[in-house]
C-alpha cells in the first residue's frame, strides 16, 4: 500500500515537472489582462510578435494540459501604437482556472486567471488606495501591506497644519481644513478634482451597492454602522463641507504655494498650506461651487438611510452653495499671487452648474432645480451624444446622466427618454470603435491626453451606466475591455496598477512611494498612462512616436506616470461594475 502511494506521487511529480519544462518561454509580445477574466465575458489576448504562426493554445498553469485550441486574426495595422496586431479570442473558455496562451512561434504569455470574483482583490486595493491618500491623520496598510504608512501629515502639531488664508482669498488667518485626500503624487486638496472623484465613488455605491455594500476595506471605520467605501467617501466630503465659506462659495483649493520635495507627507517641506482664492472678490469660483454642490447634494441621499443628520448637513451645504452659484456663475480660478501648485483652471463653469441642479433636483425633486436642468441641459447634450467621457473640466455628462436615473416624480419623461436614447446610441458608437480598435481599447488618438488611464476607465463608467439602462451584454464586454487594456493589454504589456498583476509598473509619481523605504510603490493606484501632449521633460524628450506610446514608467514623468484620486474613482467604479453580486 505504501510503496503503491510512493509510485503515484514519484508519477505525479514526473509528468508536472515534464510539463512544466514544457512550457514555453514568456514572451511580452503577447498580451493579457494579468489579472484575469471573467468566466461569462469575452476574453481577448493580443500578439504583436511578427514570428506568429497563427496557431494558438490556452493551456493550465498547473500542468500545461491544453483547454482550447485557435486560430489568431489577421494581422492589423494600429496607428495609435504604431503596432502590427493579431487578437486571439478565447472567449469559451468559461471554465475557472488559472491559465496562460501558447502562441505558436512566439512563446507563453503570463499566467492570468478566469474566476467569478477574479476583480475582487483589485477591487480592494484601488478603494483602498484612497485610505493610503488621506491627509489629517496617520495611515497604516498593515497587517496586509506592513511598511506602508505614514504619521498625521498637515494636521494640528504637525509643521504647516490645514491651513491659512492666502493674500489671494481677500482674508487672513487660520482656519481648520483637515481631512480629505491628497489629489495625486503631490500633497494639494483641490475641490474641483474631489468633486468628479467623490461623486463617482458615491455613484459606485449607488449604482453597485449589491457587489460593494459589503466589502471590507480594512480601515479605521470597518466594522461600524456605514458601508466601509462610504466611510472613506466621509473622509473627503469632511474636508470639502469645510472648504464653503460663510457665503456659500466654495474655495477652490488648498495647498502650499509651491509643490515640496519627494518626502513623506509629514515631512512635507513645500511651505505653508494655504486656503486659495481667485485674487479678487468674491474670491471662490463658481467651478468648485458646482461641484461642491452637486456631490453635496449625491451625499445627501446616499447617506440619509445611515445618517439622516449628517444628510441635512450635506443638503443644506449644497443649497447654499448653489445660491451662491446663481449669484456668482462664471468666477473662473486662475493661480495667481504667487501660486504654483495644480491650476484645474476651466473656463466654463455651466457643466458644474448643471451637475449641481440635476444632482439636487433628483435628491430633493426641487421645483427651483428641474426648472434650471431643463433650460440648460442642451447644453451639455452634445458631450453626451458625441461619446465624451466625464472629465474635471466636463462634468455635464454626469449631469444628464443622473437626471436620467432620477426616481423623483417630477422628472421629465420626455427629457429622461431622449437622454437614455442619447445614452445608449453613444454606448453602441463607443462599442463599435472598440471592436473595431486593434487593442480593444474605446480610446480614440485624441484621447491620449494627460490621465489617458483616467479616460479609459471613464469609457468604462459610461458602458457600465449604459448597461444598468439596458443590460445589452455589448455594454459590459466594452466596459471590461477597457479594464483589460488597463491590466496589461496594452502596447507596453504592463499593468498600470501599481502591485497588481504580473508585470505591474514600479515607478509611479507620487511622493509617499518615492519618499518611503518600501521596493514596490504604494498598492492598487492606476498611472496616468499615455500623453501625446507631453508636459514634463521625460515626454517631452521623446522622439516623434505614436500617442499611445508616449509613456514612461518613470517616477519623474508626472505627466505620464503620475497617479490621482480622480482616475482611481473612475477605475473603482469600472471594477465595481464587474463584482459578482453578493
Ligand atoms: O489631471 C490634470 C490634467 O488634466 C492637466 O492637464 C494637468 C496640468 O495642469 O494637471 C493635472 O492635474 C494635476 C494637478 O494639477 C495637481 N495634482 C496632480 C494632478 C495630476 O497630474
Ligand atoms: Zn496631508
Amino acid at each position: 500500500m505504501r510503496s503503491c502511494r510512493w509510485f503515484l506521487v514519484l508519477l505525479l511529480a514526473g509528468c508536472a515537472q515534464e510539463s512544466e519544462s514544457a512550457r514555453p518561454a514568456l514572451n511580452e509580445s503577447i498580451k493579457v489582462d494579468q489579472v484575469g477574466y471573467l468566466p461569462a465575458r469575452a476574453k481577448i489576448a493580443i500578439v504583436t510578435d511578427s514570428r506568429a504562426s497563427g496557431s494558438f493554445a490556452v493551456r493550465r498553469s498547473a500542468d500545461g494540459s491544453e483547454v482550447l485550441t485557435g486560430r489568431l486574426g489577421p494581422p492589423l495595422a494600429d496607428p495609435d501604437t504604431g503596432d502590427t496586431v493579431r487578437i486571439a479570442d478565447f472567449s469559451v473558455v468559461n471554465q475557472a482556472g488559472s491559465f496562460y496562451l501558447d502562441v505558436a512561434g512566439v512563446g507563453a504569455s503570463h499566467e492570468f486567471d478566469v474566476a467569478p470574483d477574479v476583480y475582487a482583490k483589485v477591487f480592494y486595493l484601488a478603494m483602498r488606495a484612497f485610505y493610503g491618500q488621506r491627509c489629517g491623520t496617520a495611515v497604516d496598510l498593515a497587517p496586509t501591506y506592513p511598511g506602508y504608512r505614514h504619521a498625521a501629515c498637515h494636521a494640528a502639531g504637525t509643521p504647516n497644519p490645514d491651513a491659512l488664508m492666502h493674500a489671494s482669498s481677500g482674508a487672513s488667518g487660520a482656519v481648520e481644513a483637515t481631512r480629505g485626500w491628497h489629489d495625486a503624487g503631490d500633497y494639494g486638496k483641490y475641490v474641483v478634482n474631489s468633486g468628479i472623484t467623490t461623486g463617482e465613488l458615491l455613484w459606485t455605491y449607488e449604482v453597485f451597492a449589491g457587489h460593494v455594500g459589503s466589502v471590507r476595506l480594512d480601515i479605521p471605520e470597518s466594522g461600524g454602522s456605514l458601508p466601509d467605501l462610504l466611510s472613506e467617501v466621509r473622509w473627503n466630503l469632511d474636508w470639502m463641507l469645510k472648504m464653503q465659506d460663510r457665503d456659500g462659495g466654495v474655495w477652490h483649493k488648498l495647498t502650499s504655494e509651491r509643490f515640496g520635495g519627494f518626502v513623506m507627507p509629514e515631512r512635507d517641506d513645500g511651505g505653508p498650506r494655504y486656503v486659495i482664492g481667485t485674487g479678487s472678490g468674491p474670491y471662490k469660483s463658481s467651478c468648485a461651487t458646482g461641484d461642491f454642490a452637486a456631490v453635496m447634494a449625491a451625499a445627501a441621499r446616499i447617506f440619509r438611510p445611515f445618517d439622516p443628520d449628517f444628510a441635512a448637513v450635506s443638503l443644506a451645504a449644497a443649497e447654499r452653495a448653489w445660491r451662491w452659484l446663481s449669484a456668482h456663475p462664471s468666477v473662473v480660478f486662475k493661480n495667481c499671487c504667487g501660486v504654483q501648485t495644480g491650476e484645474y483652471g476651466d473656463g466654463n463653469c455651466a457643466d458644474e452648474r448643471l451637475w449641481a441642479a440635476a444632482e439636487l433636483f433628483r435628491t430633493t425633486g426641487g421645483a427651483e432645480y428641474n426648472a434650471y436642468f431643463a433650460a440648460n441641459h442642451a447644453a451639455a447634450r452634445p458631450g453626451l451624444v458625441g461619446g465624451g467621457t466625464p472629465s474635471w473640466q466636463d462634468v455635464g455628462t454626469l449631469a444628464l446622466l443622473t437626471y436620467s436615473f432620477s426616481a423623483q416624480p417630477a422628472t421629465d419623461e420626455a427629457v429622461r427618454g431622449q437622454l437614455r436614447a442619447d445614452t445608449l446610441a453613444a454606448a453602441d458608437a463607443i462599442v463599435a470603435r472598440t471592436a473595431a480598435n486593434p487593442y480593444h481599447v474605446s480610446l480614440r488618438s485624441t484621447d491620449y491626453v494627460w490621465g489617458s488611464n483616467g479616460v479609459a476607465a471613464n469609457y468604462g463608467v459610461l458602458l457600465a451606466l449604459a448597461y444598468a439602462m439596458q443590460p445589452k451584454p455589448a455594454y459590459l464586454d466594452a466596459a471590461a475591455d477597457n479594464l483589460h487594456y488597463l491590466l496589461g493589454r496594452n502596447t507596453f504589456g504592463l499593468s498600470w496598477v501599481t502591485q497588481t498583476g504580473r508585470r505591474p509598473f514600479h515607478n509611479p509619481h507620487h511622493r509617499p512611494s518615492g519618499a518611503d523605504a518600501n521596493a514596490e510603490p504604494w498598492p492598487g493606484m492606476l498611472s496616468g498612462g499615455p500623453n501625446r501632449y507631453g508636459g514634463d521633460p521625460v515626454i517631452d524628450a521623446m522622439p516623434a512616436i505614436p500617442p499611445a506610446r508616449r509613456y514612461k514608467d518613470d517616477q519623474a514623468s508626472y505627466a505620464s506616470n503620475e497617479i490621482a484620486i480622480n482616475w482611481n474613482a473612475p477605475l473603482v467604479f469600472l471594477l465595481a461594475s464587474l463584482l459578482a453580486d453578493q
